[in-house]
């Protein structure tokens, strides 16, 4: 039957204070790129944790209820997308409400947020990270940084990874339930001045690869901003590769709009100088297949 319904998705991510990450990055970008998003707040903090201290108040206790009210309205989504996940217990309740409000034609995005440059963010532990393993396994789509992708794998971390390391990763990672897995931020091997992504789609069987430059700066809540992009490209009816390119062009447009400012990079980027650039088609693409 045709329907021009907005479609909804519930972004289940914590609400920081000071830092672009999370809801904060991922409300106005889907929102920008046409989509009704509905917060399921996970936690709230003073600002990100990677600022030597913060305010922190778990909403686990919260988000049961909340669920509970959403299903005596009713309410049905089109799309879940979670990131940041407040204990580990939260992360067994966010699994039961997937599996228990995801209809056949939704579009389930996990990202599982835990840690960057090979250690978790403060207050993780092992315990949630056995959690996000199981989560994964409801997924149609993850999107793991190398850190986390080395965490869900069970392997110790390293930098250096070969095309052919990456690509039995990928499959290692789809195996466990994901139709998509995409590795975001991977250094270039030999070019500092390059980050690249890699991607696999079992429907198809196919590995994808996007290059782009790396400005030497690290900023807080790329990966919400890359996968909140992917995610409405592909609720768009974009290709994966066309998504993730559209993803990078965007982190890429962010960073350089950002870079020349005198601002604290632990803010994240100037996403207000950029979000328009989310409804501009696409000039050119940088994906390969490998
Ligand atoms: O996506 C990164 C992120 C999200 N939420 C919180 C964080 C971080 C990264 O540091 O601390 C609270």
């Amino acid at each position: 039957m045709y329907s021009n319904k907005t479609k909804k998705i519930v972004a289940i991510h914590d609400l920081s204070g000071i830092g672009r990450v999370s809801l904060s990055v991922v409300m106005p970008i889907l929102t920008t790129m046409g989509f009704q998003v509905n917060p399921l707040p996970t936690a709230i903090l003073s600002n990100h944790t990677q600022y030597p201290y913060f305010s922190f108040l778990d909403l686990t206790d919260e988000i049961s209820k909340i669920i509970a009210e959403w299903k005596k309205l009713g309410i049905e989504f089109d799309a879940f997308y979670s990131g940041y996940l407040g204990s580990p217990r939260q992360v067994s309740i966010i699994k039961k409400f997937i599996q228990d409000f995801r209809k056949e034609d939704n579009l389930v995005v996990i990202d599982p947020v835990l840690g960057d440059n090979g250690k978790l963010y403060s207050g993780f532990d092992m315990e949630i990270v056995e959690e996000m393993r199981r989560l994964i396994t409801v997924a149609d789509v993850i999107s793991p940084n190398l850190t986390e992708l080395f965490y869900m794998l069970d392997i110790p971390y390293k930098t250096e990874n070969t095309d052919e390391e990456l690509k039995e990763y990928l499959l290692q990672l789809s195996a466990k339930g994901p139709q998509i897995v995409i590795i975001t931020n991977v250094p270039v091997l030999n070019d500092p001045h390059k980050t690249s992504v890699y991607a696999y789609n079992r429907y198809g069987n196919r590995f994808w690869k996007i290059t782009c430059p790396y400005l030497p700066a690290h900023y807080p809540g790329m990966g919400d901003t890359f996968t909140s992009v992917a995610t409405g490209a592909l609720m768009q009816g974009d290709s994966l590769p066309m998504a993730l390119d559209r993803a990078a062009q965007f982190c890429y447009q962010g960073i350089r709009a950002t870079f020349g400012y005198e601002s604290d990079p632990r803010e994240g980027i100037l996403l207000e100088k950029v979000l328009q650039n989310l409804n501009i088609p696409i000039q050119v693409t940088s994906y390969e297949s490998i």
